[in-house]
Order: C-alpha cells, then structure tokens, then sequence
C-alpha cells in the first residue's frame, strides 16, 4: 500500500511539472498615422516548474505578427522567447517587442489591440493591450 501511495505521489509530480504563463502589463505604442507598423510591450512571467518559450504570436491590428528584438538600434526577428521556471521576461522599448506589421489602420491611444501569444508547452494566451503613447518619443525606435 505505501507503494502505491509513492508511486501516485511521483506520477502527480510529473504532472504538475509544467510552465505556468501569465501575462501583464501590455501595452501596444501609438504611431502615427503614416505609420504601418509599430510594437507590443509586457511582462511576461512564468509561474510554473518548467522553462517554456514564447514561439508565435497573432494580432487583430495587423497582418503580420513577429517576435523581434532590438541591438544596438537595429531590429532583428528571433525564433522564439525563452521563459525560465520562475522567472520573467520583460518585452520594452530598446530590446525584446512583439512586431505589429502592416497594420489595417492607424492605432490611437485608448484603442486596444488583441493579441494572443502561442507558448510551446502552455499554449495560447490571450491578451488585451492598450495602446498608449511611448515614451521619449520616436527616436528610441522599437
Ligand atoms: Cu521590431
């Protein structure tokens, strides 16, 4: 009988060893109205006892979505975002953003953009983003 007992104690461990994502603080910048494409910030924090990557993305605003980071001001596309268990990752100005391309229309602060995240092991993750001014204007780049 204790056998069993351990034996399901290990199984449910096994089970439980997965990431746990959420999501917060995202915002999307306000461009002008020239402008076609712009980008997507937030936190993203992995609550659960597995790494996961952020390795997709889609949005409503625009008709391609990609996962960039920015060195030394220059923007490159990455395959995917790591998550480490426990920790977080921050997507911000000047380093790691969701690109928002070709977008259908000009987006204004107080509008908001819906984004769902793919994750490799968690799944999708919806998520609402505000659109709000940036700051330090334009010269920061994405
Ligand atoms: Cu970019």
């Amino acid at each position: 009988m204790k056998k069993l007992v351990l034996t399901s104690t290990v199984l449910m461990g096994i089970a439980l060893a997965q990431p746990k994502i959420e999501v917060r603080d995202a915002w999307v910048r306000e461009v002008p109205p020239a402008s076609k494409a712009t980008a997507a910030y937030m936190i993203i924090e992995n609550k659960g006892n597995q790494p996961d990557k952020l390795v997709d993305a889609r949005n409503n605003a625009s008709e391609i979505t990609e996962i960039h980071e920015t060195v030394e001001g220059k923007m490159r596309r990455v395959k995917a975002i790591e998550v480490p268990s426990g920790g977080k990752v921050e997507l911000k100005p000047g380093g790691l953003h969701v690109m928002l391309i070709n977008l259908k229309k000009p987006l204004k602060e107080g509008e908001t953009v819906e984004l769902i995240l793919r994750f490799e092991k968690f799944g999708e993750v919806k998520v609402s983003a505000p659109v709000k001014k940036g700051m330090g204007g334009h010269k920061h780049g994405y």
